[in-house]
């Protein structure tokens, strides 16, 4: 899913963010060919217009036209506005603590994927360790409670059913009794689901939910019926208040526009996504994620991190002074780590020495390597820090002992920093070391 739209903003996005200046007009040309993909993915008209004012409107101020580097400016101003549209934050279940169980209420149209998604949430809550308890309140469709029983019986979750009953509400209270009785602290429900919005849907939905108090209340929505998932949505909302959407079907051949358009039409967050048929197929719905994606990983992703650097150029310049001159300390290595992390890359630390700017894969750097260093230099005092050369056998075993590392390993990271600093100064003269630091930096 997704890809077209992937493809053609990614193309936008390469030739604005190549200029070193860029117009109004080079913003107009850009935002007009990113509304036309948006169109073309199915994204809600609505939603269309919003995005394209309220990118023009930020991307024609000052510090986008005026900044170091426009074009990449501007493709932060998208990137923010996708992710606001997505819906900001990854937004988790709201669930209650061990002891009380926490109830969670299916709905949706007919096959939109409801069982097989409770059937998935059910899985992953019991994963991490809670004790959900499944409940066939769908009692329209006449194989829906046998489906509900052997997808429980495969995930090893009980199922509460009444066999032959025609009331939803019986079972639910059956349900909610029992999960007391056995401890069980999640109880999911999965209801019946109709052709279309209806008022016996709605109001079968209402009193269920009247009945069991959920906590959560979620509706699963067919990603490839696209636009109309996301009127659903917004008549789910508006009925019974839902408190997150799953998106079914997001491995589908589908273009997509319905992720865009759900949260600001129906007002209602997207919580996980569908992803196949299998009953791990459920992933968190993450914005910045999806974001990146449809702007095109890699490349452009960096763009987008590198306009959202915190390091100000003040700090680049010194930086690089004290690479070039061989006067980078541990503490400024610790303080990379940390900006590494923060932006899920190294990319930035490499730019910043003269001549390195290289194809690299930060997919490719040691991140658990990375990890133990950093504990080890934080065992560090600052004057350690400061000058690694002090670091004798006895304050060896005092940093080992604190960063749970043995002596042999701050021996190593210091004999590589050494190493990864002569390299830095090389390479900042010259560009054929660059994969010996590479090597050096733990880059696989
Ligand atoms: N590819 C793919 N298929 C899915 C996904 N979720 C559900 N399905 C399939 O969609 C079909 C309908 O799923 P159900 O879970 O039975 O849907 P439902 O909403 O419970 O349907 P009713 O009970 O009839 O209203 C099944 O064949 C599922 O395997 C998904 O994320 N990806
Ligand atoms: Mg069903």
């Amino acid at each position: 899913m997704l890809d077209r739209l992937s493809d053609r903003l990614n193309n936008v996005v390469r030739s604005v963010s190549g200029k070193s200046r860029i117009t109004e007009q080079n913003i107009a040309d850009a935002v007009e060919e990113i509304k036309v993909a948006l169109l073309e993915a199915d994204v809600n008209l609505k939603v269309v217009r919003r995005f394209v004012s309220r990118t023009v409107r930020e991307a024609s101020g000052e510090s986008v036209l005026r900044s170091v580097s426009p074009g990449q400016q501007f493709v932060k101003v998208v990137y923010d506005k996708l992710v606001e549209f997505l819906g900001d934050e990854r937004q988790d279940l709201a669930l209650r603590g061990p002891d009380v169980p926490s109830v969670i209420l299916f709905a949706g149209l007919q096959g939109s994927g409801k069982t097989t998604s409770a059937a998935k949430l059910a899985l992953r809550l019991k994963k991490e360790g809670r004790r959900p308890l499944l409940v066939a309140a769908d009692l329209v469709r006449p194989a829906a409670v046998d489906q509900l029983q052997q997808l429980g019986e495969r995930i090893g979750i009980p199922v509460e059913a009444i066999p032959g009953s025609k009331d939803p509400k019986a079972v639910v209270k059956a349900g909610l009794a029992r999960a007391k009785k056995e401890q069980l602290n999640v109880v999911i429900i999965d209801t019946a689901g109709r052709m279309q919005v209806d008022e016996a849907l709605m109001e079968e939905i209402r009193q269920v939910s009247a009945l069991a108090k959920p906590d959560e209340r979620i509706l699963v929505a067919d990603a490839m019926t696209g636009q109309n998932a996301v009127e659903v949505a917004r008549a789910f909302h508006e009925s019974v208040d839902l408190t997150g959407v799953i998106l079914s079907k997001f491995d589908s051949d589908t273009r997509g526009g319905a992720a865009l358009s759900i949260k600001t039409i129906a007002g209602t967050p997207i919580k996980f996504i569908g992803t196949g048929e299998g009953v791990e197929d459920l992933e968190p719905f993450y914005p910045e994620r999806i974001a990146s994606r449809i702007l095109g990983m890699g490349d452009v992703v960096s763009l987008v991190e590198k306009a959202q650097e915190t390091i100000g150029a003040d700090d680049a310049e010194r930086l690089q002074k004290k690479i070039r001159s061989a006067t980078f300390t541990l503490e400024d290595y610790l303080e990379q780590f940390q900006r590494v992390r923060k932006m899920g890359s190294v990319q930035s630390l490499l730019e910043m020495i003269p001549g390195m700017k290289g194809n690299i894969d930060p997919d490719q750097l040691d991140m658990d390597q990375m990890k133990r260093e950093e504990a080890i230099i934080l065992s560090m005092t600052r004057e350690e820090r400061h000058n690694h050369r002090i670091i004798g056998m006895s304050r060896r075993k005092r940093i080992a002992a604190g960063s749970g590392s043995s002596v042999f390993e701050v021996g190593q990271l210091i004999k590589r920093f050494d190493k990864m600093r002569a390299m830095m100064k090389k390479v900042s003269k010259n560009k054929k070391y660059q994969s010996q630091l590479m090597a050096q930096m733990g880059h696989r």
